[in-house]
Order: C-alpha cells, then sequence, then structure tokens
C-alpha cells in the first residue's frame, strides 16, 4: 500500500511539472511533440527529415533524450541551432524524460523564436508512457522490422498516441509487417490516433505528415 502511495506521488508530481511545462509552451505559442519509440525505430531520422522540410518556415527547437552520448543532438545540431541534450543515466527515472527535465530544459531554449519543439524520447516503449512532458502532441514511431504485433505487447503507449507513424515503408517488400494488422490493433486501444506510414530513408509519405504537422500549428 505504501509503495503505491509513493510511486502516485511520483506521477503526481510529474503531472504538476508538465502543466507548467505545457503553460509555458502556450505562453510562446509553440507547438511540442514528444516523439517516442523502440531503439532504432526512426526517431531521430524523423526529426531530421521534419527539420529539413519545416525549416526555415517553421522555426525548430529540439530536446535529445538518451540515456548516455550526444550523437543524435550532433546530428541534430548540424542543421538546427536550438538543441538541448538530456542524458538520464544516473537519475532517478533513466530510462525515459520526466517532465522535470523538459522544464530544465525550457530555460536553455529561446522560445520566444521558436515555433516547434521536437523531443526525442529515450528509446523504449513502456517507461516514457508513464510521464507526461507537457507536449501537445504524443507521436509514437514503430518501424516494418519491428513486427506488427508491438501494439498488443505495449499497449499503453499505443492507447495515448495522437500520431502513430509507421516508418521504414521501404522495408515492406522484405519484412512480414501487416499495416493493416497494425493499424487494426491501435484503432482497438485508440479511435482517434492519426497514422502516416513513411520512410525516412526514401522521404515517402513524409509531406502528408508535414502537412497534417503544420495544421496542427497555433497562429502566431
Ligand atoms: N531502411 C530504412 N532505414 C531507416 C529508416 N529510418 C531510419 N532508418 C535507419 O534506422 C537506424 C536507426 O535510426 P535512428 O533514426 O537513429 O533511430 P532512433 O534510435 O529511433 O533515433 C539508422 O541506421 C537509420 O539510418 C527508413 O525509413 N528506412
Ligand atoms: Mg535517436
Amino acid at each position: 500500500m505504501r509503495k503505491i502511495e509513493i510511486v502516485q506521488g511520483i506521477l503526481d508530481a510529474n503531472e504538476a511539472t508538465a502543466a507548467g511545462n505545457r503553460a509555458v509552451f502556450d505562453q510562446h505559442r509553440c507547438l511540442a511533440a514528444n516523439i517516442m519509440s523502440a531503439p532504432g525505430a526512426g526517431k531521430t531520422s524523423f526529426i531530421l527529415r521534419t527539420i529539413e522540410r519545416l525549416s526555415p518556415h517553421i522555426r525548430i527547437g529540439v530536446i535529445e533524450g538518451d540515456v548516455v552520448s550526444t550523437v543524435d543532438a550532433e546530428k541534430v545540431g548540424d542543421i538546427v541551432s536550438a538543441v538541448v541534450q538530456i542524458n538520464t543515466k544516473g537519475m532517478p527515472e533513466s530510462c525515459a524524460l520526466v517532465a522535470d527535465m523538459i522544464h530544465a530544459a525550457l530555460k536553455r531554449l529561446p522560445l520566444d523564436n521558436l515555433d516547434l519543439v521536437l523531443i526525442e524520447n529515450v528509446g523504449n516503449l513502456l517507461c516514457p508512457a508513464e510521464f507526461d512532458l507537457g507536449e501537445h502532441l504524443k507521436v509514437v514511431i514503430t518501424s516494418t522490422p519491428e513486427g506488427d504485433d508491438k501494439p498488443l505487447k505495449y499497449p499503453v503507449i499505443f492507447a495515448q498516441a495522437d500520431v502513430v507513424v509507421i516508418n521504414k515503408s521501404d522495408l515492406l517488400p522484405y519484412v512480414d509487417f501487416d499495416i493493416d494488422k497494425f493499424t487494426r490493433a491501435v484503432r482497438n486501444l485508440n479511435p482517434r490516433a492519426v497514422f502516416f506510414p513513411l520512410s525516412c530513408k526514401t522521404g515517402s509519405g513524409v509531406d502528408e505528415w508535414v502537412a497534417w504537422l503544420r495544421s496542427q500549428q497555433p497562429v502566431k
């Protein structure tokens, strides 16, 4: 009983900080997207493609979460200047970003001059589902080589998603991934998610995602 109270306390504190973060994003009319997936599904590639299509018309900042290393932040830093790296190793929650980390990162981003903040969460389909960061959009990426059963194994994250990206569509001829089966499994958990099958490698399908994202942008 006591343990449950403690866990609930952590989640309540996270909710409060997340609400504060959301208020800061709203105040700056800045759209925030939390990008989640298993390691290697294509979060960094997706962020790079999105920046490539929207910048400089949409001014983009990036928060890069990783357990260790600055590899992704360096890649993103080549094409965008507002990048903050968070390494979660040694922090109380190392398997996901939490609202406190975003609160600290926001102080280091020029929010007055940004329209969109993309947050790359730690590669994991379990922990990130537990922590609201104060984002407006939860984007869950699955990639075709992972198989089409992931919504059955990790229902919480798919149930929360506003956007489900099916990445690596270029590999569909080579892997067993049934898009209809996958879509049905997500729909059973979540009737409102928007789907974008695409390939960050070839760029196919990226325009549809970017057009939708632009439609979500608050007017400055
Ligand atoms: N074939 C193919 N490979 C991709 C695609 N998107 C990403 N990759 C590759 O998948 C690997 C992991 O991508 P990355 O963006 O680092 O994934 P992350 O760990 O989720 O950030 C890299 O080798 C990418 O080049 C895609 O659409 N098709
Ligand atoms: Mg990455």
